[in-house]
């Protein structure tokens, strides 16, 4: 699909070119041709406005599908904007690169990511609290020069972001049984615990995996809170009403669920939704809007599938392919 908007970058010359005898200029902070009593001094803000922003799907370590995503937007880190929904790494053709691709962006401010459950794995593996899994891709990471800065900087990214004010991302969603601010504030607190001293950060990492606790209690304290937090955040995919958390169902909505559960999305929730939430995790979902409120982001680039980007102004879905050529095995526990 091509884009809908020319970046100022491409498009300077050609539109001075075209319009050579036009008064009025373009300037840094708004790239379309204003009226000369309305220029904007290039000279004033610092901080220029994003233009376009978007969610972007898992990268599972798919760098070409991430190159061609960038292309396919005409995205201009100058001022346009992706939100990743985490799961940087793990299965794709080179992990290494997405990893210091996107915090490169981040670091530019043209770029955010959430952490996904494979993100998590690549800390805990880092840190010695678990071993690679065999079909994970990430071990050029841990050989490279600059592990211990990209760990550092990955470590420190959060649960929950806020790409604008009509909306939410998550790597896996946001329970029916908490308020979003009840959820910003556990993301908040596992986000201390993760970017903070090592020495936390160590003492909890031999007890991130498991399905228990398996419904939230505000009760639950030490490790088993953190752990059960992070499964909502970045595990999720099926619960009860209750938010009692499912693990085994990976596949599309049309297939037979165990009984009592359903898609965290479908059930009511204890307060009225005020964004639209943003979600990846779930490949067998395709990267499709479910609902106005519900809008799943992976699309299985790295199991053959597409790379997908929400513009956020217009809700305008970008999808590229890249034919890594691998295939979603539903028995895969880890995806
Ligand atoms: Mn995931």
């Amino acid at each position: 699909m091509p884009p809908q908007h020319k970046n100022s970058k491409n498009n300077l010359s050609k539109i001075h070119l075209d319009k050579p005898k036009s008064k009025a200029k373009m300037t840094l902070n708004n790239p379309t041709l204003v009226e000369p009593d309305k220029q904007i001094s290039m000279m004033a803000p610092v901080s220029m406005p994003t233009r376009h922003a978007y969610v972007v799907g898992d990268l599972q370590g798919s760098y070409q599908a991430l190159l061609a995503l960038k292309d396919a937007i005409n995205f201009d880190e100058q001022q346009d904007k992706l939100w990743f929904a985490g799961d940087l790494v793990a299965r794709g053709e080179n992990s290494l690169a997405t990893l210091r691709e996107v915090k490169r962006l981040c670091e530019a401010g043209a770029a955010a990511t959430v952490l996904g459950n494979h993100d998590l794995t690549l800390i805990s593996v880092w840190r010695g609290a678990s071993t690679p899994r065999k079909k994970d891709l990430t071990l050029p990471i841990f050989a490279a020069p600059d592990c211990d800065v990209l760990l550092n900087w990955l470590r420190k990214q959060s649960l929950l972001l806020y790409p604008d004010a009509q909306s939410v991302l998550t790597h896996a969603g946001i329970p029916p049984n908490w308020t979003l601010a009840e959820a910003e504030r556990l993301a908040e607190e596992v986000h201390h615990l993760l970017a903070g001293s090592l020495e936390r950060l160590d003492a909890f990492l031999p007890f991130l995996y498991g399905n228990e606790p398996n419904v939230w209690h505000h009760d639950l304290r030490g490790a088993a809170r953190v752990r059960c937090i992070i499964n909502y955040f970045t595990r999720m995919r099926l619960c009860t009403a209750q938010g009692v958390l499912e693990f085994s169902f990976k596949d599309s909505l049309n297939e037979p669920m165990p009984a009592g559960f359903r898609p965290w999305f479908e059930w009511p929730t204890v307060e009225p939704r005020t964004r639209r939430m943003y979600f990846g995790h779930w490949a067998a979902l395709e990267g499709q809007p479910l609902t106005p409120e519900v809008c799943a982001t992976d699309g299985g680039c790295v199991w053959g599938g597409e790379l997908c980007a929400y513009r956020l102004s217009d809700g305008q879905v970008f999808k590229v392919k890249t034919g890594c050529g691998l295939t979603l095995h539903n028995d895969d526990n880890s995806q």
